[in-house]
C-alpha cells in the first residue's frame, strides 16, 4: 500500500478515512487533526499556560508530545493514585518522558500525602474506586491549575473514549451527562478551570501508532480497577460496528456534537455556588465532595492544599 500523500511505501492505514500514510505523513496527519480540534473549538491559543494531565499511558504522553511539537506551552501533572505496581510504573514512565524531553512535571502522590491509596479511600467511603478517583483527580487538577497559574487543563481522551461515553450515556438516557458531554468544558463561570480534550478527533489506534513511531515509552497495562468498567464493553461494541462499517465512530460522535447535542440542551439551569466551608473551593453544597470524602476516611482534606502551595513556592 502506498502513502496517499507522497506515494512512498505506507506504514499506517486509517480505514475510516480510506487513507494510508508513510511515517512522516502520518505525523503530519495526527498533528493536523489535533490542531484542527484546538482551533475549531477555540480551546486555547499559543499564549495559554496549559496543564496536561499525564497518566503515563499512550494517550496522555502522545498529547503532551504533540502540544509541544505544535508550539504550545504545556507542563504536565501526574497524580499518583497509590494503586500498587500500576501506579509505580505509571509514575516512572511519566517522569522518564518529562526528563528526556526536559519538560516541567508536577507530581502529586495521594499515598505519600495520606498513607492510603485510592482503593482504601474508596473503601472507607463505601464507594466504587473509580467514583472516588474521579472526585480526587478533578479536585487536584483544578487546584493545581488555579494555584500554579494554568489557564486550561488538557486530557488525553480520544475519539474511542468519547464515543464510548456517549453510547453509555444514551443507553441509560443520562440526559444531564449527555447535555454536559463536550471536548470543551467552559467551567470558568462555575469556578473551575477550563477543560479540553484536543484528541477528540484522534483514535486510540492512532495514539498508539504515534507513540510507536516517536519511540515514546508508555505504560501498556490498564488500571487494575478498570477491568470491569462498562466503558470497555461499549468500546468493543463500537469496534464491532466500526469494523463492519468504517467511520461509524466518528459519524456517531461528530454527529452528536454538530447536530444531536442541541436537542438536549434546553434551558441552562442556574448553578448556585458556595465556597466549601473547609477548603474554600467552589461547590454546590456546603462542603465539597473532596473534603467530604477525605473526612469520611479520617484524613485531613487540607493536606493537599498545603502540598500544592509548596509546589507553587518551588516554582517561583
Ligand atoms: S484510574 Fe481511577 Fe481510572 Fe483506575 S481507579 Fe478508575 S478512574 S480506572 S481512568
Ligand atoms: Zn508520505
Ligand atoms: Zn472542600
Amino acid at each position: 500500500m502506498l502513502c496517499t500523500k507522497c506515494k512512498k511505501e505506507a506504514s499506517i492505514y486509517i480505514r475510516r478515512h480510506n487513507s494510508a500514510f508513510c511515517k512522516d505523513h502520518f505525523l503530519e496527519y495526527i498533528l493536523g487533526q489535533t490542531e484542527r480540534a484546538i482551533k475549531k473549538l477555540k480551546m486555547f491559543n499559543k499564549e495559554a499556560n496549559i496543564l496536561v494531565a499525564v497518566s503515563g499511558g499512550k494517550d496522555s504522553l502522545a498529547l503532551w508530545d504533540i502540544l509541544i511539537s505544535l508550539g504550545y506551552k504545556a507542563d504536565g501533572l501526574h497524580i499518583d493514585l497509590g494503586i500498587g505496581e500500576y501506579s509505580e510504573k505509571s509514575k516512572e514512565k511519566t517522569k522518564k518522558y518529562a526528563e528526556l524531553n526536559n519538560l516541567r512535571l508536577h507530581v502529586v502522590s495521594i499515598k505519600d500525602l495520606y498513607g492510603l491509596g485510592i482503593k482504601e479511600i474508596a473503601r472507607k467511603n463505601h464507594k466504587a474506586p473509580c467514583a472516588s478517583c474521579g472526585i480526587v483527580k478533578r479536585y487536584i487538577m483544578n487546584l493545581v491549575s488555579k494555584e500554579l497559574g494554568y489557564n486550561v487543563i488538557a486530557t488525553g481522551h480520544n475519539l474511542d473514549d468519547e464515543a464510548a461515553t456517549l453510547l453509555g450515556n444514551i443507553l441509560h438516557w443520562q440526559i444531564d451527562y449527555i447535555k454536559a458531554q463536550s471536548p470543551l468544558l467552559l467551567e470558568e463561570d462555575v469556578g473551575f478551570v477550563r477543560k479540553v480534550k484536543p484528541f477528540y478527533r484522534v483514535s486510540e489506534y492512532e495514539t498508539s501508532a504515534y507513540c510507536l513511531i516517536k519511540k515514546i515509552d508508555y505504560i501498556i497495562d490498564e488500571c487494575p480497577m478498570s477491568t470491569n468498567a462498562q466503558s470497555l464493553v461499549y468500546k468493543e461494541a463500537l469496534n464491532l460496528l466500526e469494523n463492519h462499517s468504517p467511520g461509524t465512530k466518528e459519524h456517531f460522535y461528530y454527529g452528536f456534537l454538530d447536530k444531536g447535542k442541541s436537542y438536549f440542551e434546553g434551558e441552562k439551569k442556574e448553578t448556585i455556588l458556595n465556597n466549601c466551608k473547609i477548603c474554600n473551593q467552589p461547590t454546590t453544597a456546603n462542603i465539597c465532595s473532596y473534603c467530604r470524602q477525605m473526612e469520611k476516611a479520617n484524613l485531613d482534606p487540607l493536606k493537599i492544599k498545603e502540598f500544592i502551595n509548596t509546589l507553587r513556592d518551588l516554582n517561583r
